[in-house]
């Protein structure tokens, strides 16, 4: 909270920035005498500390030195002057090799609320930015990939209630099966809404060059191998995350591409080959444990291939494959003892998930899962017995 040093009626609020760090939200309401009232709030961050700006030092360089042009931001897009090269309105940077979105003429171009909360001067960010701004921690809770970044910002200037258009220029081209989605505080990652008045469309373009917004050259929706984007956008619509008609429209979005991740699933696994088997009845010969990186890895069968001196079609009744979930239940050097052990019997709590029996005498045999089982990321240990 900030604490104004004049309350709150007065004309200006004031507060002391002393000891403050961090990004504060300053609301402002304005009631009429006769009835009704209007609310505006401003995001004000503040920074440990001044950076040092030299006479002779012009980073931006646009010919004007950094302690001329000073921290101020005199076009109002959130960078501060003197690492703000200025030009049109309605350019803003998007990544630090100097690539500009562009929004429609007559209006203005300005960072998002994570972008600037966490101090960039780009309006590209990373998700760790907006978990950090919203705390809810869902901006990276998805199986998506970002591999076009993600955009920040806000359009300014709009007829209200209208749709404008923003055109982004990528680092690379478009892959297949590419989408646009939009972050919502408290929700996550959503598709991007398209009706008459909001839409996704793509140029061919180049990279770092794209037609501008509006051009005959976007047609609708993202194709592989092209280099632009246009997003139209409803003032108050339900792409613009701000949700009112106020002529401006938030958006904090990015190009996300599915399915594309694999599950990488190890398998260590040992055979019990010390251990004797004498007469009939059921033996653990295989100890196997799998090893998955994924929570979205589905088990529905898998084929053993083994070797020796058996006649698996004469010598075998049957086969079983078990889920230990002990040996699961314990850490890793228990179920190596487990398995180096003489006991070659099933270990209680063990589950019978399928049965099968060799065909043919090739060591060769196929697991089919009754139902599919839900790796967890991390180890499950399995089991398989012969039962001769
Ligand atoms: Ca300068
Ligand atoms: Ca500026
Ligand atoms: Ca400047
Ligand atoms: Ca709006």
């Amino acid at each position: 909270m900030l604490t104004p040093l004049n309350g709150y009626s007065e004309s200006a609020f004031t507060f002391d920035p002393t000891d403050l760090r961090g990004t504060y939200k300053v609301g402002l309401t304005v009631t009429n005498t006769r009835g009704g009232e209007t609310t505006s709030s401003i995001l004000i961050r503040i920074d440990k500390s001044t950076p040092s700006l030299g006479e002779n030092s012009d980073t931006d360089g646009d010919g004007l030195s950094d302690i001329l042009e000073s921290v101020a931001d005199s076009d109002r897009d959130r960078i501060p002057d003197y690492i703000d090269k200025k030009g049109p309105a309605n350019l803003l940077p998007v990544s630090v090799t100097g690539v500009h979105m562009q929004s429609a003429k007559d209006t203005t171009l300005s960072l998002g609320d994570s972008a600037y909360a966490a101090g960039k001067h780009i309006g590209g960010i990373t998700l760790k930015d907006i978990d950090q701004f919203y705390n809810d921690n869902l901006a990276s809770q998805n199986s998506y990939q970002f591999l076009h970044g993600i955009f920040d910002f806000i359009v300014r200037k709009i007829e209200i209630g209208e749709s404008t258009q923003v055109v982004i220029p990528l680092n690379a081209a478009l892959l297949a099966d590419s989408k646009f989605t939009t972050y919502q505080q408290g929700v996550g990652w959503m598709d991007f809404v398209e009706d008459e008045k909001n839409s996704v469309a793509s140029a061919p373009g180049s990279l770092g060059d794209c037609p501008e917004p509006g051009s005959n050259n976007y047609g609708s929706g993202l194709v592989e191998g092209y280099h632009c984007i246009q997003l139209t956008i409803q003032d108050g619509g339900p792409n613009d995350t701000d949700r009112a008609m106020n002529n401006a429209v938030v958006s904090l979005g990015a190009i996300v591409t599915i399915g594309v991740t694999f599950p990488d699933i190890t398998i260590k696994s040992e055979w019990m080959e010390k251990t004797e088997f004498h007469g009939k009845g059921e033996n653990v010969v295989l100890a196997l444990i799998l090893e998955s990186d994924s929570p979205d890895a589905l088990l529905n069968g898998f084929t053993l291939k083994a070797k020796g001196e058996l006649n698996e079609v004469n010598d075998l009744e049957m086969v079983h494959l078990y889920f230990d979930r002990n040996s699961n239940s314990n850490s890793n050097s228990n179920s190596n003892s487990n398995s180096n052990s003489n006991s070659n019997s099933i270990p209680e709590g063990s589950e019978l998930v399928s049965s099968a029996q060799y065909a043919n005498d090739d060591g060769i045999l196929t697991f089919t899962l009754a139902k599919d089982y839900q790796l967890p990321i991390g180890e499950t240990h399995w089991l398989v017995t012969y039962t001769f």
